[in-house]
């Protein structure tokens, strides 16, 4: 049996390659899709998914846009790594499917309630604004949840700021509740994240394939890795939304450390920061774990047969 997932996200290369690896697998059953702001403002992260759906020849699966600003802060997007249009570098077909009328957060949780209570899984891999109110507005999502499987945050460090990772720190109030809430969450953070870097020999297996969806993401690869080479100093970029993905479709393709998690709102140099307490054992009513270590050739092994699954799509 497939798991059944909701992807919310902001494309965003990894985002996009996340959006792929989710397609391309069998073992994923694509509920929805649902945007947020994030890496760029809503409209563009949105017409992004979109023209990524096209890429990858993503029919019959609804779209639909969410929040355009965070519950408390103020808009700040990532240009510096994702360009202008939050998706710089291939060019990006005009979308064929439309958008769902629903709004994200009524998608989310119609979807939620539609389905067996425990099949479905959250992967979000943007910030958590479309979560969260769909957590406040329908609160018997939650019990049904079977998991939150999330890209964000990190117990080593950030990079937006020092603590912070930048899908937490967008809009921490939104992460505090998430974190909070009863259902079970994998924190797929910066420490897991950094560990999946695009190296030359995995952009030259893909480009391989041969096909334009392969060729689209050797594309976004090389574009994210000059940002990442300019704005955080990396060798190779690392390609963190897919790892939540990975996580959902494969467990056993990263270890995690079962630990109480929380989200910083008032430190004053620590705002977003998500905060382990690694001190063993955790306790029995603990329903948070992170992740720790990477199979990295398992990883990269479900990027490519994705890609080789999905093959040439007719647009
Ligand atoms: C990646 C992101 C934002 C900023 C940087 N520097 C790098 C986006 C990615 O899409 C991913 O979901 C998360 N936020 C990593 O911080
Ligand atoms: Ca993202």
């Amino acid at each position: 049996m497939p798991q059944k997932i909701i992807l919310d996200c902001d494309p965003g290369h990894d985002d996009a390659i996340a959006l792929l690896l989710a397609h391309g697998n069998p073992e994923i059953e694509l509920l929805a899709v649902t945007t947020v702001v994030g890496n760029q403002t809503l409209d563009k992260v949105t017409r992004n998914a979109l023209s990524v759906a096209r890429v990858a020849g993503i029919t019959g699966v609804p779209f639909a846009a969410g929040c355009a600003r965070p519950l408390v802060r103020t808009i700040s997007v990532a240009p510096d790594i994702h360009g202008e249009s939050g998706l710089d570098g291939p060019a990006l077909p005009d979308p064929v499917i439309s958008l769902d009328p629903r709004h994200a957060v009524d998608l989310i949780i119609e979807t939620i309630m539609a389905h067996e209570p425990g099949t479905v899984t959250l992967v979000p891999t943007g910030g958590l604004t479309n979560i969260a109110l769909a957590a406040r507005r329908e609160p018997r999502i939650v019990p049904r949840v079977k998991e939150v499987v999330l890209m964000g945050g990190g117990y080593h460090g950030g990079n937006w700021s020092a603590t912070s990772e930048f899908n937490i720190i967008i809009d921490p109030e939104a992460a505090h509740i998430v974190f909070n809430e009863s259902w079970p969450l994998t924190m797929v953070g910066l420490d897991l994240t950094h560990q999946a870097l695009a190296t030359p020999d995995v952009v030259e297996r893909i480009r391989s394939l041969g096909t334009s969806p392969a060729q689209f993401v050797v594309e976004l690869l090389e574009f994210f890795g000059g940002t990442y080479l300019e704005a955080q100093g990396f060798e190779h970029p690392p390609v963190h939304d897919p790892c939540a993905v990975a996580r959902v479709i494969d467990p056993s393709v990263m270890t995690v450390r079962r630990a109480p998690l929380d989200v910083e709102l008032s430190g004053a140099l620590t705002l977003g920061m998500t905060v382990a307490d690694f001190r063993a054992p955790a306790p029995d009513d603990c329903t948070t774990q992170v992740a720790v270590a990477l199979d990295n050739e398992k990883f990269w092994n479900l990027i490519v047969d994705a890609l080789e699954r999905i093959g040439e799509p007719v647009a």
